[in-house]
């Protein structure tokens, strides 16, 4: 059942989703992304909620990847329904209003790494692994890494991982700039918390607005952002946080927000 198998807590503001099928290095079932899908729904409405992090349970693995038991099955039109459904929670995870950590905690192989690709922010334990081998398997990225992969890391790089199947560790991951950071295993949930907290400070509004300026933005050539960044940059005028913001700044005290 994907209720046991995906588990939701939340910390002060900080949501923790932890995929939790450690027995098959959390590899995703179909069920699984259907409950993602109903998860990120939620906690993207929650306004108990700042931002999420993602992380996967038990010592080995983040999320090995679809689950390859399942899929070896499938006929094409089995295929795309699952693709589909799929590119629609990454969509979810990356179109997200509240920043999305993933706190990449061994294996992200396949969909895992593609769903880390989904997140905002990856923080790497020393123990992770990410890589793309779905070659190895008769297949092609289909989660949107040869897309998501390919803008983070550049053409050249992607396609020697995707075309290679190697596994990278966490410090190849942080040189070529698919980890953000890596710091040493037992301290990966409470970083991915800490910078969790320190967001959660922040406005929330501004957070929105720039996670979409960035998101949207760097679909478009560079006249039309910046005409798209002028334009979200007055929006945040009309938002209170902006008024509090700059208003405690001059008073020389600490900005309370409000907006959600
Ligand atoms: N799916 C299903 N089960 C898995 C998966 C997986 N992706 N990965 C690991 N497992 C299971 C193993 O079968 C094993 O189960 P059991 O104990 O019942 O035999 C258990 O997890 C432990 O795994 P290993 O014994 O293999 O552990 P090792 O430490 O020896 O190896 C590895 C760890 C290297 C991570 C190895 O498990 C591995 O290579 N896993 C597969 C990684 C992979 O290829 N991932 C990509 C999958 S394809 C994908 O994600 C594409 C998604 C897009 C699909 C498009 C729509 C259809």
């Amino acid at each position: 059942m994907e209720e046991q198998h995906l588990l939701v807590e939340v910390r002060e503001q900080a949501a923790i989703v932890t995929i939790n099928r450690p027995e098959a290095l959390n590899a995703l079932s179909g069920d699984m992304v259907a409950g993602l899908t109903r998860i990120f729904q939620t906690l993207a409405e929650n306004r108990d909620v700042g931002a999420i992090i993602v992380t996967g349970a038990g010592e080995k693995a983040f999320v090995a990847g679809g689950d390859i038991s399942a899929m070896r099955t499938f006929d094409p039109a089995e295929a795309l329904v699952m693709a589909r459904q799929a590119h629609q929670l990454m969509e979810l995870v990356s179109a997200c209003p509240k920043p999305v950590i993933a706190a990449v905690n061994g294996y992200a192989l396949g969909g895992g790494c593609e769903l880390a690709l989904a997140c905002d922010i990856r923080i790497a334990s020393d123990r992770a692994r990410f890589g793309q081998p779905e070659v190895n398997l008769g297949i092609i990225p289909g989660w949107g890494g040869t897309q998501r992969l390919t803008r983070l890391i550049g053409r050249g790089r992607a396609l020697e991982l995707f075309f290679t199947a190697d596994h990278i560790d966490a410090q190849e991951a942080l040189r070529i700039g698919l980890a953000n950071r890596v710091v040493p295993h037992e301290e990966l949930l409470n970083t991915a918390l800490e910078m969790a907290r320190k967001i959660c400070s922040k406005s929330r509004s501004a957070l929105r607005i720039c996670k979409d300026a960035v998101r949207n933005g760097i679909e478009m050539d560079l006249r039309r952002a910046n005409q798209y960044e002028s334009d979200l940059f007055a929006l945040c005028f009309a938002n209170e946080d902006q008024k509090e913001g700059m208003t405690a700044f001059v008073e020389k005290r600490k900005a309370k927000f409000t907006d959600k």
